[in-house]
């Protein structure tokens, strides 16, 4: 069994829904169980301005999938919620990014670990330093320490 952190990023069509509603497909995924999840935060849109305010949270999975099998899944509960991939950073429904998968470091044309940016996220690294006490990210450090430096702070729990 491996651990998979996903980050949920939600900022169209009733955002807590989409994420209550995601945290429930998570849950259902085949070979996995649901073993945590964050509360939710509001924060400011990084990249275009132009769009609504996003709820972001972190669920952490126990799961026998590969970490391409569990992409594809990932993938498919964003399609089934609606999303539409127009422009980058654009506004979503539904954005499910694989975070970490154990301490996996890869760079593949679908999929790279950790996922780029991450360390740079006060809205990724909130919620996981919510549920995940103070993790290492393999070859950046812990969480804590990169949330100290993040640029952006504009994440609040909201529940
Ligand atoms: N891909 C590669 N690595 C990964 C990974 N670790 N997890 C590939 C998930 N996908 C990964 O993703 C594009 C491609 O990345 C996928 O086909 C996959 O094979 P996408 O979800 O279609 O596109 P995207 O999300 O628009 O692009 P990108 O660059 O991944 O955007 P981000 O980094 O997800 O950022 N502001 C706030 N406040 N909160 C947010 O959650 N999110 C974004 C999107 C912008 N601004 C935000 C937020
Ligand atoms: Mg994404």
């Amino acid at each position: 069994m491996s651990r998979a952190w996903i980050g949920l990023g939600s900022n169209l069509e009733q955002p807590r829904r989409q994420l209550e509603q995601a945290f429930e497909a998570l849950a259902g995924l085949a070979e996995s169980e649901l073993l945590a999840r964050s509360s939710l935060y509001r924060s400011a849109p990084m990249g275009p301005a132009d769009q609504p305010d996003y709820l972001n949270a972190v669920a952490l999975l126990q799961t026998r999938l590969e970490p391409l099998a569990l992409l594809d899944q990932l993938q498919a509960i964003e399609n089934d919620q609606g999303r539409r991939r127009e422009r980058r950073w654009g506004p979503r429904t539904l954005d499910l990014d694989l975070l970490l998968y154990d301490d996996l470091v890869m760079d593949h044309p679908r999929l790279r670990l950790p996922h780029p940016g991450m360390a740079e996220r006060d809205f990724v690294l909130l919620p996981l330093l919510e549920i995940a006490g103070d993790l290492e990210i393999p070859g950046q450090g812990k969480a804590s320490r990169l949330l100290a430096k993040c640029q952006s702070r504009t994440a609040e729990k909201i529940a």
